[in-house]
């Protein structure tokens, strides 16, 4: 059975509270259910034939925390320590809490109001610039600290279109850290085999507390709980959106080369208007956006604002600190990807991205580990060499 099929049939048929996502005809299409790589849509940098496309000027300009109120929101616990690392099995190696400086300053964020972008059939964005500060180098040394201390992957995969198997090597470093809605974190002790205490990680059932560690979506790949460093800007997040998520998922786009293909997160294990808070570190990179294409209304055409959506990208200009909130139809209707960039912006001393998301079902977890930690080898940035370097286990 096919990846796709096994999704679909977990949600069954569409029908009311299931509603059938409006089918893309544009270049996701044929690619497997999260699958961005499409090797044959990465292809060179288009960014320099969009002058002119920049966004309309926002109607308005606001933080939602005011209009949702930060009562909605549920903390996730996570397992950590209080060593100045977060710890877990399936983490290659421990994972540093913020330095001192960034996690006194976290409070303060965002450092600017959200500007509403809803100008377009179906776009509704709530862009912060910045929303971690860059002046005196917040931005800046956030993007240091992530890029030496998370673990990184390359991930490869096979995808078959129409029967044709094409290979597909992820043109960017990801990682990924999370459990969707129906499970949680936990943890016993029981008596190790020396008669000590050792501590038993789980995944237990939200609902039962049974344990579903070794459940189909979980067990192909270990989940792993989001680090202390990243879960203090998901709270952040949730709280400036009155978005709830659960998964943090980070891309490293080391230079110009790296990318990713227009695509949408309109998964259904994220629901049907998910609110992904994305965050840009480090280079800045063009943000591109265009409406999926869609039949023109039955016997009539379509309006010139919806040619122009279809077929003229959007370009956000995304600098390090930047988040933009991406909710409402937009995932539905709207593509989105970062372009290669060539010539003299090829070599731009790496951007990282995270995205914060909420998956509400099972498959959604073993599909981002898949597309974003996969079974190669762990990566960590090499400090000397500046560049990501194999990790190996010293013993
Ligand atoms: O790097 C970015 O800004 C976009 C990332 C993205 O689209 C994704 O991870 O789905």
């Amino acid at each position: 059975m096919s990846r796709k099929r096994t999704i679909d049939a977990f949600f069954g048929a569409a029908g009311a509270g299931n509603p059938k996502p409006k089918k893309p005809r544009d270049v996701s299409e044929g690619l497997p259910e999260t699958s961005r790589d499409g090797a044959h849509l990465d292809g060179p940098d288009t960014s320099s034939n969009h002058d002119g496309l920049d966004v309309a000027p926002a109607k308005d300009a606001r933080s939602v925390t005011a209009e949702l109120g930060a009562s909605q929101i549920k903390p996730v616990k996570t397992p950590r320590n209080d060593d100045g690392y977060s710890s877990y099995p399936a983490y290659p190696f421990p994972i540093p809490h913020l330095p001192s400086a960034l996690a006194a300053e976290l409070p303060s964020w965002p450092a600017s109001l959200g500007r509403v972008i809803n100008d377009q059939t179906d776009l509704d964005l709530l862009y912060f610039e910045p929303y971690v500060a860059r002046g005196g180098g917040s931005a800046r040394s956030l993007f240091e600290f992530l890029r030496s201390e998370l673990p990184f992957y390359r991930v490869e995969y096979d995808i078959n279109r129409g029967g044709v198997l094409t290979h597909t090597r992820t043109p960017r470093w990801t990682t990924v850290f999370g459990l969707d809605e129906t499970s949680r974190f936990g943890s016993t002790s029981s008596n190790g085999a020396a008669g000590g205490e050792v501590a038993i990680t789980k995944i237990l059932d939200v609902k039962t507390g049974r344990d579903v560690s070794a459940d189909k979506f979980y067990s192909r790949y270990q989940p792993r709980p989001i680090p202390k460093c990243l879960e203090e800007l998901r709270l952040s997040a949730q709280e400036a959106s009155g978005c709830e998520f659960n998964f943090c998922l980070v891309n490293y786009y080391a230079s110009g080369a790296d990318s990713i293909s227009f695509h949408s997160d309109d998964e259904r294990f994220l629901g049907s208007l998910p609110a992904i808070a994305s965050f840009s570190l480090g280079a800045r990179r063009d943000f591109l956006l265009k409406h999926k294409l869609v039949p023109p209304p039955p016997g009539g055409e379509h309006t010139e604002a919806m040619k122009n959506a279809m077929s003229k990208p959007l370009k956000l200009p995304l600098a390090s600190g930047d988040m933009i909130l991406m909710r409402g139809p937009t995932q539905a209707n709207w593509l989105h990807s970062i372009p290669k960039r060539t010539g003299k912006n090829a070599s731009d001393g790496g951007r990282i991205n995270i995205t914060f998301r909420r998956a509400l079902v099972k498959p959604g977890t073993d599909n981002y580990y898949n597309y974003n930690v996969g079974t190669g080898p762990v990566y960590k940035w090499d400090a000397v060499n500046r560049e990501m370097r194999v990790w190996k286990k010293i013993l």
